[in-house]
């Protein structure tokens, strides 16, 4: 293999998000999110875990800020918790909950990493939900609100912004498939949430190019790459784009939903579109896995299996897939820039008897993938970052404590941190500003 460098100035970082690794539930002020309800209720997660405790990253500010500085990273981005900055949703600010992001980003500054913000990954106060959620039309000036709120706070210290994650993945597992919060199984909810999750992201762009003129806004969907298994199979590709990545971007781009082929259609009124399209600075892109399909007798796309090697996850490693995506996201939607704000691999970790984690599937997926996406700037997609995820091993919703992704490995016993070895290679990536041979 050859060396594999990148531009001077490209961002080297590692992601999280608040629910997944903060814990402090109920500490200072901070009320219950969905997730906090849909985790205590028994049978949702594996083994009835829930994020009361996570990593415990609350109270570990410093440590964590010393890995960061350990492993090199130029940036970090972490989430906010929306019911812990407005524990009802809107209304009363908790100052107490505002000054932890006032600490964070304060601290990654004097250590010089780049404070990336994701506004929603997830974690929908309680109280909204009880109010409607995602599916009544208030919550776009509810989280409006929530985003000026921050704004506010932080504007001065904080360049990146970006609305939602992986909002067709929150909306397709929280309320068509039903196996993350809030649990519901309903295509034309879904479908309306959808709506109301873009129109809060065009409206939060819009109140943050008010306040923020110098600021930069973004979205970060999930997008795997997905191939037709035969020639004949060729229709699933668009089939798929439509309803995962394509159900956000494309109202974001073009103002327009993709067509989906379905009688069940979100309630739009007039000028809804023209607020979700607002300009967007860039896009995050959350990749992990390509995907094989073949259309079934029924004619629906089914999930083919492939001589590859996967994560325990059963995600296919692939990351030529990885260069393909990109290059159908600036075929589709031009050569925005773009981050790649998720990227990592799921293992079953132990800390052996030298109290290493000798990760080496793990240090090999990165190689591949960070390689991968050097070759995708050489090929003239214009990818600014890259964010490991994740950081450190944390709640994985539906699994709990049961799939680790971190680069740092975490004892939920003891709350002990070891730098995995896919931790060590990543460090060396950002010494070398890339893969060094
Ligand atoms: O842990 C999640 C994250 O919250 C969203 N993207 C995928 C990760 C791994 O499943």
């Amino acid at each position: 293999m050859q060396n594999k460098q990148f531009p001077p100035n490209f961002i080297w970082g590692a992601a999280t998000a608040a629910y997944q690794i903060e814990g402090a539930a109920n500490e200072d002020g901070r009320k219950d999110s969905i997730w906090d309800y849909f985790s205590r209720t028994p049978g949702n997660v594996k083994n009835n875990a829930t994020g009361d405790i996570a990593a415990d990253h609350y109270h570990r500010l410093d440590t964590d800020i010393a890995l960061m500085k350990e492993l090199g990273l130029k940036a970090y981005r972490f989430s906010i918790s929306w019911p812990r900055v407005l524990p009802d949703g809107y209304g009363a600010v908790n100052n107490k909950g505002l000054d932890f992001y006032k600490r964070l980003v304060d601290k990654l500054r004097d250590n010089n990493i780049e404070p990336f913000i994701t506004l929603y990954h997830w974690d929908l106060p309680m109280a909204l939900q009880n109010a409607g959620g995602w599916l009544n039309r208030r919550i776009v000036d509810w989280f409006t609100e929530y985003a000026q709120v921050m704004y506010k706070a932080l504007g001065d210290r904080i360049t990146s912004w970006c609305t939602h994650n992986e909002p067709n993945v929150s909306s397709y597992l929280g309320y068509k498939v039903g196996i993350h919060a809030p649990g519901v199984k309903d295509d034309a909810t879904f479908a309306q949430v959808v709506h109301h999750i873009l129109l809060s992201h065009g409206d939060a762009v819009a109140a943050g190019r008010a306040m923020l003129p110098n600021a930069q806004f973004g979205i970060a969907p999930a997008i795997s790459q997905n191939y037709p298994a035969t020639e004949a199979d060729t229709p699933i590709v668009k089939m798929m784009w439509n309803h995962g990545p394509g159900l956000i971007l494309e109202p974001v781009f073009f103002g327009r939903y993709p067509d989906v082929n379905s009688s069940v259609k979100p309630i739009i009124l007039s000028g809804d579109m023209e607020r979700i399209s607002q300009k967007i600075d860039f896009i995050g892109i959350n990749h992990y896995f390509s995907m094989w399909f073949k259309l079934n007798k029924d004619g629906y796309p089914e999930r083919v299996t492939k001589d590859l090697p996967v994560t325990d996850r059963n995600w296919i490693i692939y990351p030529q897939g990885m260069i393909d995506m990109l290059h159908t996201v600036k075929n589709t939607i031009g050569n925005v820039p773009i981050y790649i704000t998720e990227n990592g691999a799921s293992y079953p970790d132990v800390v052996t008897a030298d109290g290493c984690v000798h990760d080496k599937e793990r240090a090999a997926y990165y190689k591949g993938y960070i390689s991968a996406a050097a070759d995708a700037i050489n090929q003239g997609i214009d990818l600014r970052g890259y964010f490991a995820w994740s950081l450190i091993d944390n709640f994985e919703w539906e699994m709990g404590y049961d799939s680790r992704f971190g680069i740092v490995h975490v004892d939920f016993e003891t709350q002990k941190r070891t730098v995995k070895d896919s931790g060590k290679f990543y460090a060396s990536v950002i010494r070398n500003n890339g893969v060094v041979e």
